[in-house]
């Protein structure tokens, strides 16, 4: 049994560590996003990284094995640039694995996507108080894009058994449907986003039928502790089976499925690693005009309302107002990836932000100075990087989040030991960084104080935190992430012999439940 502590993970070590088993295993991932898109822009084809978590943490593990990775082509000049499978080879300037595009139907994608994934799904298990809704027709469609994504899954697939890894809650039917036609597949499903308590579960219509497709995995995966205790605790009340709770593991029907924490964290060493801080800040400065003399406070998100946004530029606005020898001496950079901007929930959101930021400026700007810089756009991976380097704090203030991989880019980017981390103890990073200034972003008044108290921290009491916060991602990152779970799905492969009646036989995983 290999010990993950004792490796320092990183491409080479998981190449080598899976090296004999997966050689012999055909890897498959499945996820709505696609890792790249083409869009068409101003009559050009450009090539487009979306700002997605899991397409953060999955490309890296893509690049360093080979395998096929099929999702929705969602770019609007996608179909221009696969072949006559509708593949493709990615990276496209330097390829390494193959992408799969699947092509749905506008109906198809509105009724998976908006509606019953981000309408139903995404609010019930975030705890923000965004009440879901549940459209019978959204269901019809997410199961038919599910099935199709099955059928893709088989006709992609070179052997009987291979190791699929299922993304996110866009395809929990996926894993019973794919079960069924390939049923000597190891298949890991990784949840993203939190699971919740039972109560709030059952409210969905559809939580039997979830349930009973998640079960078809040979592995569930989740962020925490927690959403698997909670996960469990919906099988346990919803699913007829046997459940061994400190092995973590569901027996029914002779098929067994293993729950396990796996964070999620991203590549290391950084890519941001060569930039230093003033070189940085004197690019973000120059491109933003923001003096030197300024302290930058940095945002960076997708544009939802689990992330705490309008929480944050409140906390602004109190800083400012309670101690108004900040004025004119921070600057706030949020970054705001415009996302599901067809759904009310975000178009109001959005409007609720920028009417915000508007009279935060307008009641703190003097003259050029303006408090917020609001930068809603996608943007480049190294001008995040860029931005997360420059900044003196980075603010993480989600209402509740799976995990938050902006708040362990942010301690990636801190090689000069520097800066201080904000960050909500609603998310699931808040578990492994201890030493940022865990807050409550409700309570404004407290988040206020401690954006101030990070502007005054010492620099020696910076750098104890975050040399430990460091240590922790160095050790905890991506490549490690990748590596429990296919060394898991390995293991659960191995005791299938891989079975072509798919049947596990023991689903106890080598790093416990
Ligand atoms: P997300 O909700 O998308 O992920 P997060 O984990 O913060 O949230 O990842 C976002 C990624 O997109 C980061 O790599 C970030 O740098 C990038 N990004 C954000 N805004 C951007 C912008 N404007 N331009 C360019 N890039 C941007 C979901 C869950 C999380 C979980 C991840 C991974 O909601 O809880 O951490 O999946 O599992």
């Amino acid at each position: 049994m290999i010990d993950d502590v004792l490796i320092q993970w990183s491409p080479e070590t998981l190449r080598a560590v899976l090296a004999d088993d997966l050689e012999q295993a055909e890897l498959m991932v499945v996820s709505n996003r696609e890792p790249y898109a083409h869009e068409w822009v101003n009559d050009r084809v450009e090539l487009q990284m979306p700002a997605s978590g899991l397409v953060s943490a999955l490309d890296p593990v893509m690049r360093a094995f080979a395998g096929t990775w099929i999702a929705y082509g969602g770019g609007s000049a996608d179909r221009e640039a696969v072949d006559s499978s509708d593949c493709l080879g990615v990276p496209p300037h330097d390829p390494h694995y193959r992408l799969r595009r699947v092509w749905l139907t506008k109906q198809q994608h509105d009724g998976h996507y908006s509606g019953l994934s981000n309408e139903g799904l995404w609010p019930l298990c975030h705890i923000a108080f965004a009440r879901p809704t549940f459209r019978a027709s959204d269901w019809d469609a997410y199961r038919e894009v599910n099935r199709r994504f099955a059928a893709v899954v088989a006709e992609e697939a070179e052997t009987a058994n291979p190791v699929v890894l299922v993304q996110d809650y866009h395809f929990s039917l996926l894993p019973g449907m794919i079960r069924d036609l390939m049923p000597a597949a190891t298949i890991l499903t990784f949840w993203h986003i939190p699971w919740p308590n039972a109560e709030q579960f059952g409210v969905c219509p559809w939580h039997k039928q979830i349930l009973d497709g998640l079960l078809g995995s040979s592995i569930v995966g989740f962020h925490t502790g927690l959403h698997c205790s909670n996960f469990l605790d919906c099988v346990d009340r919803f699913v007829e089976c046997r459940i061994d709770r400190q092995a973590g593991t569901i027996h029914r029907e002779g098929h067994t499925t293993s729950v396990n924490a796996y964070p999620i964290s991203i590549p290391w060493p950084a890519q941001a690693e060569h930039l230093s801080r003033s070189t940085a800040r004197e690019l973000v400065g120059r491109r933003y005009d923001i003096p030197d003399r300024i302290k930058l406070i940095a945002g960076v998100e997708r544009l939802d309302y689990t992330k705490g946004i309008i929480e944050r530029l409140r906390a602004v606005e109190t800083l400012l107002e309670s101690r108004p020898e900040w004025i004119g001496r921070i600057v706030m950079a949020q970054v705001a990836s415009p996302s599901r901007s067809n759904l009310p929930a975000y178009q109001r959101l959005r409007r609720e932000c920028t009417e915000l930021v508007d009279c935060i400026n307008a009641r703190y700007g003097r003259g050029a100075y303006r408090p917020v810089l609001w930068l809603e756009r996608h943007h480049s991976r190294a001008a995040v990087d860029e931005l997360l380097a420059a900044a003196d704090i980075c603010v993480v203030s989600s209402l509740h989040d799976g995990m938050n991989l902006v708040a362990k880019e942010f301690v990636a980017a801190r090689h000069e030991d520097e800066g201080v981390l904000i960050l909500s103890p609603f998310t699931g990073a808040s578990q492994e960084l201890v030493d940022a200034l865990l807050v409550n972003p409700y309570d404004t008044v407290d988040m206020a104080e401690a954006m101030h108290r990070a502007l005054t921290m010492p620099p020696e009491e910076q750098a104890e935190r975050m040399r430990s916060m460091r240590e922790v991602v160095r050790s905890n990152n991506v490549y490690r992430w990748a590596g429990r779970m296919l060394l898991d799905a390995v293991q659960a492969r191995r005791r299938n012999g891989h079975a072509s009646n798919g049947q596990a036989q023991n689903g106890t995983s080598v790093w416990g439940s």
